[in-house]
């Protein structure tokens, strides 16, 4: 079983622009990020997701799971996905997100990226749905596993960050990231192993209106592109 996350794990805040910024608990459980990876690629319920975009159906790059409390649903292309139950390593892994970050968070999407070639185009989790404010949507990104590029983008204003996310690490997006910024996960060529991220968010009652969690998913940008 793994232990629990490192209390002197020190918050570091990085400013965006426009209202944006990220909060990153840099190897918050980075001691235990092997365990934690083979319990999550083992335990949850991995299954492709497909999608219709310009009237083709297309497979996202990655396998995904949602979870949640039962008012937590997700839609999108006018079909409802209804949450699986929280599972013991995911209400586990909530405590420790919510102990570290003072948020609440009642569901969590989860993604496993099982090489280089998975990755998440471009998107912003910008749903009304998604709270639990507008001007703040809270989303924290736990990522389990290899390295991994996570680059975030303003069109408009020629801004672009990155952040380079590694097993046990925690970033919190904040303010308005959602409504200012793009975010994605870089396709790479070289050689990486499997990385499990699970995004905790806070929906309000009802589902979501949404579109996919990644519009262009498709279309993940590569190493060349930056
Ligand atoms: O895998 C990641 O770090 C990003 C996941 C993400 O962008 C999302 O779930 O919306």
């Amino acid at each position: 079983m793994p232990e629990g996350p490192d209390t002197d794990c020190i918050v570091q805040r990085l400013h965006l622009s426009a209202g944006a910024w990220l909060d990153l608990w840099p190897r918050l459980l980075s001691a235990q990020n092997d365990e934690w990876l083979t319990r999550l690629t083992g335990e949850l319920p991995w299954h492709e997701e497909r999608y219709r975009m310009f009237g083709r159906e297309i497979v996202a790059p990655r396998l995904v799971c949602w979870h949640g409390d039962p008012q937590a649903r997700y839609r999108y292309s006018g079909v409802f996905h209804e949450p699986e139950p929280w599972t013991e390593p995911l209400t586990e892994l909530r405590r420790a997100v919510e102990g570290a970050t003072g948020l609440r968070f009642n569901s969590v999407l989860g993604n496993l990226y099982r090489g280089g070639r998975d990755s998440m185009g471009w998107h912003a989790d910008d749903e009304p749905e998604i709270g639990p404010s507008a001007d703040d949507r809270h989303i924290a990104s736990l990522s389990f596993g290899d390295d991994r590029r996570f680059v975030l983008r303003c069109a408009e204003r020629r801004e672009k960050t990155e952040v380079l996310l590694g097993g046990g690490d925690l970033l919190v997006m904040r303010g308005t990231t959602q409504s200012e910024f793009q975010h994605a996960i870089i396709k790479t060529a070289k050689v990486v192993g499997k990385r499990v991220n699970l995004t905790f968010r806070y929906v309000s009652g009802g589902g979501l209106t949404s579109r996919p969690p990644a519009q262009g998913l498709g279309a993940a940008p590569s190493d060349d592109e930056s």
